[in-house]
């Protein structure tokens, strides 16, 4: 466990439906913070099906590169209704990021470099194309917003800063989110250098 990452989460299921196809992962130990949010086709239970088999296998494979994460997410997904999705994995002591997505995941950053993820069109476990991943310099202070489909990507990420993590996540979820469809939100923010 760490403390340099502080992280909000928020994720409900559409309108009138109690289960959630969407399903996010936390991981964080000495050196690695891992952030992974999955929206599996659909709603419901089929979805959440994908969802959570996607989850699973990356919090039992954290070691792995984002990539490697992905294509075996491919492999462990066959057979279900596949899965849009989102990693985002922090080497702390080196200081970097590393992002990938596949399908409607979507970024946004307050970073004092570049941070541009560009996701690949596709479903993990259905038609995945060849998957590459961005890596970027992590600096005290940025913040990486992640968001399923459910969250409208129309806001500004530097309006929700000036609080923590968790209020931060909350408040787009409550403002921005799409009432028809299953949404997440996570927020994470570097808190420290050393
Ligand atoms: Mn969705």
């Amino acid at each position: 466990m760490n403390n340099k990452i502080e992280y909000g989460i928020s994720s409900k299921p559409k309108i009138n439906e109690s289960v959630n196809g969407d399903a996010y992962f936390i991981g964080n130990d000495n050196n690695t913070f891992l952030g992974v949010i999955a929206d599996g086709l659909g709603h419901g239970m089929s979805a959440n099906k994908a969802s959570k088999a996607a989850v699973n296998y990356i919090a039992d494979n954290i070691s792995k590169s984002v990539v490697d994460l992905i294509y075996g997410c491919n492999k462990i997904l066959k057979g279900t209704t596949g899965a849009a999705l989102g990693i985002v994995k922090m080497n702390l002591s080196e200081n970097k990021v590393e992002v990938a997505g596949v399908g409607d995941i979507n970024f946004k950053a307050k970073s004092k470099g570049d941070f541009n993820p560009a996701t690949i069109s596709g479903t993990v476990g259905y038609n995945l194309r060849k998957v590459e991943s961005y890596s970027y310099p992590l600096n005290k202070g940025d913040v990486i917003c992640m968001f399923s489909d459910g969250i409208s990507s129309d806001f500004e990420l530097k309006e929700y800063l000036d609080m923590k993590a968790q209020e931060s996540a909350e408040f787009i979820s409550t403002l921005h989110r799409k009432e028809l469809d299953d949404s997440t939100v996570m927020v994470l923010k570097h808190i420290a250098n050393d």
